[in-house]
């Protein structure tokens, strides 16, 4: 149903009068290795050499079947490889699109795993065939007042640690956020999934069981309580993480390497305890909200937002009556519309 009245009512007309809706989901724009930057390619933007393998759009993959669970949308190989080692810190920064939009969803977890470029480098490595052990797994903060995905939102980047005993070798490291503000219904997570093409130097000697590692698709099933969860708005936070185990070999090199600089606490915020060395929305020195509110807030350009994350901007164009349409059609299954501006 329709709550327009929650809304300042010259903003609601503001946004009714204009038109042109950009509705976002989001990709990986940037990561870091050890301080060192390497940029993303945007959506059918231009494909610039990079670690990350593009992917060719924001919109998330619906399904736990999709072959496109496994490296994003068609994503190719990557061209580039990036070196690292054992230990090494990986930041993830999310953008919510072209534009400079922030990343709009905070419910639900996000992952690390990885996965070797059997026999080949990773620019020349098809992941379809990969098989993936995970490495961190992020969910509620302590207390379980929030998941961890509201730092992503409030433009931090995600964090994690390769295990301290990494074998080396060429390796995806596969980073995906699960939205699950609609997955009280079942098939109704969203699944962003993003590859990294990196090579770890050193000597280490960790590599999963054979049990602990799994394929995309196939790591997931509809029914996981942890992609289909009708409780997922209770508060405290109630949370089981699908997918493989963490790998055993990570819960057993896991030692006091968080440098300590996440204003928000330190972990993975899991409940399986130690391990990993998640450190989700450590030091927001690269995140992307700022520039955000600078471009929704221009002239003629407004942005609705619901409780769950997801939000529209609305532009000034002369398609007026469809974007009311639209607009009117999305607000209804909200029950409270909150403005942003
Ligand atoms: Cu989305």
């Amino acid at each position: 149903m329709l709550h327009f009245a929650t809304l300042p009512l010259p903003l609601l007309l503001l946004c009714l009068n204009f038109a042109s809706v950009v509705y976002t989901h989001g990709y990986v724009a940037q990561v870091t290795i050890d301080g060192k930057t390497y940029q993303g390619n945007e959506p059918q933007g231009t494909s610039n050499p990079s670690i990350i393998r593009q992917i060719s759009t924001i919109d998330p993959v619906m399904s736990v079947n999709d072959s496109n669970l496994n490296c994003g949308w068609n994503a190719p190989k990557a061209t580039l490889v990036a070196d690292a080692n054992p230990g090494s810190k990986l930041t993830f920064t999310w953008s919510g699109g072209p534009g400079g939009y922030p990343w709009p969803h905070n419910v639900g977890p996000f992952f690390f795993y990885m996965a070797p470029c059997v026999n080949t480098t990773c620019d020349q490595y098809n992941s379809i065939n990969a098989e993936w052990f995970k490495i961190a797994e992020v969910g509620a903060k302590p207390g379980g007042a929030e998941w961890y995905q509201q730092n992503i939102m409030d433009g931090y980047p995600a964090n994690v640690t390769l295990p301290a005993d990494l074998a080396p070798g060429q390796y995806l490291v596969r980073h995906e956020i699960i939205a699950l503000h609609e997955a009280t219904t079942i098939d109704e997570a969203q699944y962003y999934p993003s590859c990294t093409q990196i090579n770890v130097k050193g000597n280490e000697t960790g590599y999963p069981t054979s049990n602990e590692t799994c394929p995309f698709p196939g790591c997931y099933k509809d029914t996981d309580p942890g992609l289909y969860d009708p409780t997922v708005y209770n508060t405290p936070i109630q949370y089981t993480f699908p997918g493989p185990p963490l790998a055993t070999f990570v819960l057993a090199s896991a030692n006091s390497s968080d440098p300590g600089t996440n204003p928000t606490g330190s972990g993975n915020g899991s409940s399986s305890g130690g391990s990993s060395g998640a450190d989700p929305g450590a030091d927001g020195n690269s995140g992307n909200g700022s520039s955000t509110s600078a471009a929704s807030s221009g002239k003629g350009t407004c942005k609705v937002v619901r409780p769950d994350g997801e939000y529209f901007v609305v532009q000034r164009t002369r398609h007026r009556r469809s974007v009311n349409q639209v607009l009117r059609r999305w607000l209804s299954d909200t029950k409270r519309v909150v403005m942003r501006y």
